[in-house]
């Protein structure tokens, strides 16, 4: 076999095995703290998110699973899972991560779990044990935690007693999850919190996950770190120590831009799926790693914007998997610097596309799924439709 052939096989293992979740807020109207500029086409309604995220899987084959926030996709709670089981039907496409949404209610002005108001507190529990229940009626096994808990001032929250009240929820959530289910702890080190954040990094993170419970791991949303991190670094950790749970990918140049995944630094992303994929080689086990996209495009085309990014981790994910993982180990050990470094740089160099390709239409998938979705005719027609009815309420915040 030609070492092209090989790579070809290699990655098309790779990519059977890839799969990553859509955003249902991805697909709606979303903006700044300046303002929103509408797009006709943008989902207003569960079932439009879950129709085009239906459009996006149709033309990838990789995205089964749309992600949903509570507060904006079942506005209602447990009755919205009818509706939601219903368009999964109809769209071909899974509920996946339920997120639950602990920042927008003005009873969470000070925080939720972490808040000095026993009543925020309460509620915030209650959201938390619904979400769950949400997410077994769905037979989703995740649920995904993100807090804007945090202070603006120095001197004005008692960080330690807030850390305990989010030790006793996280475990009180715990203690709710069906067997198989899991907890994902994401941190963010700054914003809307602009002194501390009650979860701030992956350490704190991560020492609220372990004293949850071991159904409970790590999320790293790769907009969520100081410029300058080094964020695969923390990924091998986390895997080292199985407290990896998932992603939320997207891109950033200065904070959490929430942009294309690739768009600024691909390199990145590589990097991050490189030391995946050598901890499975090493180790002979497949990482139980949930791949989700958390961005927003303002100005972009969601749906564009979404197929881009899919194709895009798509292509980083087929060149980590080419990396010669004998090679370079072989090269660590030696200390052969530049050979180890070459090695990784041969594989991030290696032009993936036509195999991508070739993988797409073996499963008889489009090879170009950006421009078989602007000859479908679905964006003039969800244009057209949506368009013609009233802007709803946009409460979307991502
Ligand atoms: C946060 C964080 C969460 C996302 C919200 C909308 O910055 O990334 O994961 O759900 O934004
Ligand atoms: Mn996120
Ligand atoms: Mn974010």
């Amino acid at each position: 076999m030609t070492p092209r052939a090989k790579a070809d096989e290699v990655i098309a293992a790779a990519l059977d095995s890839f799969q990553i979740e859509l955003p249902s807020w991805g697909f709606a109207n979303t903006g700044t703290r300046f303002g929103k500029f509408l797009q006709p086409a943008a989902a207003a309604t569960i079932e439009e998110k879950f129709s085009d995220a239906g459009e996006v899987h149709r033309l990838t084959g990789v995205c089964p699973t749309i992600a949903l926030h509570v507060l904006w996709d079942l506005p209602d709670g447990m009755p919205g899972v009818a509706n939601i089981q219903a368009f999964s039907e109809k769209f071909r496409v899974r509920p996946g991560s339920i997120n639950p949404n602990l920042f927008q209610d003005q009873l969470y002005k000070h925080g939720s779990v972490g808040s000095p108001d026993a009543t925020a507190r309460a509620a915030a529990i209650t959201h938390l044990l619904e979400s769950a229940d949400i997410a077994k009626q769905l037979d989703c096994r995740d649920v995904s935690l993100w807090f804007a808990d945090g202070s603006n001032y120095p001197g004005t929250a008692n960080i330690r007693q807030r850390r305990n009240w989010f030790e006793h929820s996280l475990a009180t959530l715990h203690g709710h999850l069906a067997p198989g289910q899991r907890m994902l702890v994401e941190y963010k080190p700054f914003e809307p919190a602009f002194y501390h954040t009650d979860i701030a990094d992956w350490g704190m993170a991560l020492l609220l996950a372990r004293k949850a419970g071991p159904q409970a791991k790590v999320l790293v949303d790769t907009g969520h770190h100081y410029l300058g991190q080094n964020i695969e670094q923390i990924v091998a950790w986390l895997l080292a120590d199985d407290m990896l749970g998932g992603f939320h990918f997207n891109d950033r140049r200065y904070a959490d831009d929430d942009l294309t995944l690739g768009s600024i630094d691909p390199y990145q992303i590589f990097r991050i799926f490189h030391e995946i994929l050598y901890f499975e080689w090493e180790t002979g086990k497949r990482a139980d790693v949930a791949y989700m996209i958390d961005q927003s495009h303002n100005l972009k085309g969601k749906i564009e914007a979404m197929i881009q990014t899919v194709t895009t981790a798509q292509e980083l994910y087929a060149k980590a998997a080419i990396v010669d993982h004998e090679n370079l180990a072989t090269a660590q050990a030696k200390c052969a610097l530049v050979d180890a470094e070459v090695c990784l740089k041969e594989a991030f160099s290696t032009d993936v596309r036509p195999a991508i390709r070739e993988w797409a239409s073996s499963h008889g998938l489009p090879e170009d799924p950006l421009s078989a979705f602007r000859q479908s005719g679905y964006l003039e027609r969800i244009t057209q439709e949506r368009s013609k009815r009233a802007v709803a309420s946009v409460s979307s915040y991502a």
